[in-house]
């Protein structure tokens, strides 16, 4: 099976080489030119909806195709909202009297399937289990893209449970979604756990999509599908009703195109919530936030002090592939020519952290206590499910749970250590996880070095700041070349590395530094552009002009 699997893909990568990559000639409408779907930012989608060239209606229609065209390849989307034309159809009726709910009004918009949603949509995180599970009311995430106009036009398959269930599956399965492929290769590895929500935004299924994260969960996504990804500091985005791992390490954000379009969905989810405590931590309370989109500035690095984590990418350098350490340098100097005052800024305890357990003793307390939360909000639970032991039991004994091919090690786990975020043994786990973030991490890189950001591949950027909740953004810095062997994951069933798989850059900053970090970004990208310079092997069709006929 294994070896099968190979061969088909040695025949893929002559064909990814022979790939001479047509420029994206996008579409005409009402004899006008109007870019591809895998091209358009929110500002052309609003030139657009603003001067009559198409709808809303329009464009549910036309992202609803393009997600027909490559569902049964790609397997990124497990439901389409069923009122999403109808939504479409009131922000045209709203738009047309004059009513904008502002920049995101009437625009497609994907969210991970474990954000929940009370319409005619599951929210399951890929399980069997909550198929049919009604909750109260929406998500905070949900109720605030729908406040600010934007249409949840479905959900996205995930590694399940957001990947804390088996230690032997593949990123990107999920027993009620299947498994998800990213684009860029054929059979290749999604990464996860906002797989669907990658591979979707990468290839123009709507403006962009939601992602969660817990370590690494938006990073790494966005890394291997091109993408900007923004991993906002624990407590910015709510977490109300999103199928939780962990209180001390969850959060929600923004997987696009561009750094732009990032920031303008930030801006709508980002803030306080009397229903997510963390989110009192905001510096800036219910009062005015900091404008993302105004922090777009090409200047951002002029003045600015710069650090690398340099013995990370020593102790990681092997981990980390020549094709990306190269990348990395290329673009510190093109930081540096742009204004960048480049130092060392190490993070100090990073070795000894590599042989430290107690992120994996604090994710497991969370999950008993976070889980069983989630259960008690539900108003509709099909299976009556209250906890981790219950929901284990069901996974066991439900057939396409695929159970014990995938196995349950990471609940087992949590199960046997007996106990959770209530005991006092919490608190010493979880002060040892804050001192290898903070002080001997990230926090204390930037504090001593006074940096306003430290620069890593995001190959090697999501572990430290997951342990303090601290913010990253990625943006897109390379691919693999042509003459890249092959390597699959560890399940053998994707390509974890070939020709053509993108990486990024990351800029990781301190608590609520997300304008700063947004700054960056936008002044790396500008110069760079690196999205564009390959295409995914796979892409749909059809454009707005050809549902509008
Ligand atoms: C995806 O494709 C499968 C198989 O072609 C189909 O059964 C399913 O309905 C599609 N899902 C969506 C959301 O379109
Ligand atoms: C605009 O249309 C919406 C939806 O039909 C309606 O609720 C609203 O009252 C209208 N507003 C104005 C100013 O006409
Ligand atoms: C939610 O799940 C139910 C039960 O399987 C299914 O009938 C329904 O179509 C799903 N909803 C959507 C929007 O796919
Ligand atoms: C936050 O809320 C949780 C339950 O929702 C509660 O256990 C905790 O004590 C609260 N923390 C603060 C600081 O209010
Ligand atoms: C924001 O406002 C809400 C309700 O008005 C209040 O409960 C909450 O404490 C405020 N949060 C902050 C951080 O000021
Ligand atoms: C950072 O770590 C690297 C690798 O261990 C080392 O060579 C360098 O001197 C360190 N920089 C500082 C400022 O300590
Ligand atoms: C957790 O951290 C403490 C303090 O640093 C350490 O003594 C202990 O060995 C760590 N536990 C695990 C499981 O790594
Ligand atoms: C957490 O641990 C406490 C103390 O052992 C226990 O009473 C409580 O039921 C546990 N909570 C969950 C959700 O398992
Ligand atoms: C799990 O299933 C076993 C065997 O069917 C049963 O004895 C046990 O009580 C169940 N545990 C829970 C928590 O439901
Ligand atoms: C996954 O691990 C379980 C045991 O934990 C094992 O039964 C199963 O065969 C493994 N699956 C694969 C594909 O290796
Ligand atoms: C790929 O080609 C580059 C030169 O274009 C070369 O430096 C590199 O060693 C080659 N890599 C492999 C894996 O053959
Ligand atoms: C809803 C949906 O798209 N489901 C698909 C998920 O992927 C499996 C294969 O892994 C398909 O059979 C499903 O149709």
């Amino acid at each position: 099976m294994r070896s099968f699997f190979v061969s088909a893909l040695l025949g893929a990568a002559s064909l990814i080489s022979a790939l001479t990559v047509p420029p994206f000639t996008g579409t005409v409408i009402k004899g006008k030119q109007f870019p591809s779907l895998i091209e358009v930012d929110l500002e052309d989608l609003n030139t657009g909806l603003e001067s009559g060239l198409f709808t809303s209606v329009d464009l549910v229609t036309a992202y609803r195709a393009r997600i027909m065209e490559v569902n049964s390849t790609l397997h990124m989307v497990t439901e389409l909202n069923p009122d999403a034309l109808a939504i479409a159809a009131h922000a045209d009726a709203l738009r047309a009297n004059g009513t904008l709910l502002g920049p995101l009004h009437g625009i497609p918009i994907l969210i991970k399937n474990n954000i929940a949603t009370d319409d005619k949509m599951n929210n399951t995180a890929g399980s069997w289990s909550l198929v049919g599970a009604k909750v109260p009311r929406d998500s905070t995430m949900a109720a605030n893209l729908r406040k600010a106009g934007a249409i949840i036009l479905g959900k996205t398959n995930l590694s399940q449970w957001a990947n804390y269930r088996s230690d032997n599956s593949s990123n990107g399965w999920s027993a009620y979604g299947g498994q998800t492929y990213a684009a860029y290769y054929p059979g290749q590895d999604p990464s996860g756990s906002s797989s669907g929500s990658g591979v979707s935004s990468s290839i123009g299924l709507a403006l962009a999509a939601l992602g969660t994260e817990t370590s690494g969960s938006i990073l790494s996504p966005s890394d291997v599908n091109n993408l900007v990804g923004i991993k906002p500091t624990v407590g910015l985005t709510s977490r109300y009703l999103v199928i939780p791992i962990s209180e001390h390490q969850d959060t929600i954000g923004p997987m696009a195109r561009s750094v732009k379009d990032a920031a303008y969905l930030l801006q709508a989810i980002a803030g306080p919530d009397t229903r997510d405590n963390y989110t009192s931590a905001i510096p800036w309370g219910n009062g005015t936030a900091p404008d993302y989109v105004a922090a777009c500035d090409y200047n951002a690095f002029a003045g600015a002090r710069i650090g690398i984590a340099r013995n990370v990418l020593e102790v990681w350098g092997a981990y980390t592939d020549q094709p990306v350490i190269d990348a990395f340098w290329a673009s510190v100097a093109q930081i540096e020519a742009a204004g960048a005052t480049i130092v060392d800024a190490n993070f100090t305890a990073f070795e000894a952290w590599e042989s430290d357990n107690n992120e994996t003793l604090v994710l497991n307390a969370d999950f008993l206590v976070d889980l069983a939360n989630y259960f008690s909000e539900l108003s509709y639970n099909p299976n009556g499910i209250e906890n981790l032991a219950e929901e284990r039991n069901f996974t066991h004994s439900f057939p396409a749970e695929m159970w014990p091919q995938r196995d349950t090690l990471a609940w087992d786990s949590a199960l046997k250590q007996g106990w959770n975020n209530t005991s006092p043994k919490f608190w010493p786990a979880y002060q040892a996880n804050l001192f290898y973030g903070g002080p001997g991490g990230i926090l204390g890189a930037l504090e001593r070095t006074n940096t306003s950001a430290v620069l890593l591949p995001t190959q090697v950027s999501p572990s430290i700041p997951a342990l303090v909740g601290s913010p990253v953004v990625t943006v897109p810095m390379g691919f693999y070349p042509a003459n890249t062997t092959v390597t699959l994951n560890g399940f053998g069933t994707l390509v974890a590395t070939g020709p053509n798989v993108p990486f990024g850059l990351s800029f990781m900053g301190a608590k609520f530094s997300e304008a700063d970090l947004i700054g960056f970004a936008y002044a790396y990208e500008q110069r760079t552009f690196h999205r564009n310079d390959r295409q995914p092997y796979l892409v749909p069709n059809i454009e707005l002009g050809d549902v509008m006929a």
